[in-house]
């Protein structure tokens, strides 16, 4: 009588020893405790055995069935690491051996466009004298709009659709914004220390705005020159168009890139201008093609904002600009959608960023 299950314990718990991976684990589970398997077969029989042995039967099948349970479970875990072993066996990595070209290409990063694109402007305007200042993200309603002509209520307050922070304990109502433009950077240079003053500011600045060309985040290039109003070192509208002239060049690669200065109007510069670089709207190529399009703003810093940096206006005049990075960097590269630039998808990264062995461009010393 209790031959059958004999039989089928040896040949599972034989079986279960045989096996050589999860395949072979997976059929003797499956025929032995599946649906139709050998044990669900004789269980299922049970009711049809007479009811003085179905006790003792029930009991031997359901001690059976914790035994091979139990077996296949234990056996399936063994498999489980042996296989588990056998991979880190045949994955290993042998950190000693040299670099393949694949191996590189994978494995060797680049630089972000937009670091690229801080970088060239860095190198051109550091050429003409410019250093690089930086200052909080986080920046005082003051400093980011009061000092620059901009107090509550100027409707240019509005155009920037600004993030407003809770305010701190002790302060005045909205007196912390992510500051919309980096020009709170040049308000604290004016502020420490006297002219003469040659800063450029890139970095990061926010606006409540989000589409295909608009990211509350972005980043922006602002420069400032204070000299004297008159005399030896006088900073003059004839400084801000040749600065400007020759950085664009310089960044587009260009030497004869058309150039347009129109008037335009910010609360911090009088006069202001608005700065156009010849393309094409058909191609998108940039230099040829008869069309305008506008790729800087600049003017002469408002005497307002010179006083309110504690500049004495009659004494101290100066130029100031303005640049979006993702803008000029999409244009140089034909980026078409600025959302990409921060998804950090490897593809986009590995067709646009600069790989550590690409070809330098003249103002490039990396
Ligand atoms: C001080 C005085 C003047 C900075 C300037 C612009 C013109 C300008 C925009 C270009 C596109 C920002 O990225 S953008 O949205 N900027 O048009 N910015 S003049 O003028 C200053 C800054 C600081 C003390």
């Amino acid at each position: 009588m209790a031959d059958d299950l004999d039989t089928l314990r040896q040949d599972t718990l034989e079986a279960l020893a045989a096996a050589a991976d999860h395949r072979d684990w997976d059929a003797i589970r499956v025929g032995t405790l599946g649906k139709s398997g050998r044990l669900t077969a004789l269980l299922k029989e049970l009711g049809r055995a007479a009811p003085e042995q179905r006790r003792s039967r029930g009991a031997a099948l359901n001690l059976l069935r914790d035994e091979l349970g139990a077996a296949i479970e234990a056996r399936g875990r063994a498999l489980e690491s042996a296989a588990l072993e056998a991979r880190l066996r045949a994955e290993r990595v042998d950190v000693t051996l040299p670099p393949t070209p694949e191996s590189l290409s994978i494995l060797s990063g680049s630089l972000h466009p937009l670091t690229r694109t801080t970088w060239e402007m860095t190198a051109i305007f550091g050429a003409m004298g410019f250093g690089v200042a930086d200052g909080p993200d986080i920046e005082t309603d003051w400093h980011n709009f009061s000092a620059l002509n901009t107090p509550a209520h100027h409707p240019a307050r509005t155009d920037h659709d600004t993030f407003y922070l809770p305010s701190l304990a002790g302060e005045g109502p909205a007196s912390r914004v992510l500051r919309t433009q980096t020009s709170g950077v040049q308000v604290r240079t004016m502020l420490s220390a006297p002219p003469p003053i040659r800063i450029i500011v890139p970095g990061r600045t926010y606006r409540a705005d989000h589409d295909a060309t608009h990211s509350p985040m972005f980043h922006q290039c602002e420069g400032l020159a204070i000299g004297p109003a008159s005399g030896e070192g006088s900073i003059t509208l004839g400084h801000l168009k040749g600065t400007v002239v020759e950085f664009l060049r310089a960044f587009f690669e260009l030497p004869s890139l058309p150039i347009r200065f129109r008037a335009s109007y910010f609360p911090f510069t009088e006069p202001s201008m608005e700065v156009d670089i010849g393309w094409s709207r058909r191609t998108g190529e940039i230099g040829a093609g008869g069309d305008w399009l506008e790729v800087l703003g600049s003017g002469m810093v408002h005497p307002r904002v010179l006083a309110n940096c504690g500049l004495d206006p009659r004494r101290w005049q100066g130029f100031a600009f303005g640049m979006g990075i993702e803008r000029l960097t999409m244009l140089k590269h034909g980026i078409p959608d600025l959302r990409a630039f921060y998804d950090g998808d490897l593809r986009w990264l590995r067709h646009y960023g600069h790989g550590a062995l690409s070809p330098a461009s003249l103002h490039e010393g990396f």
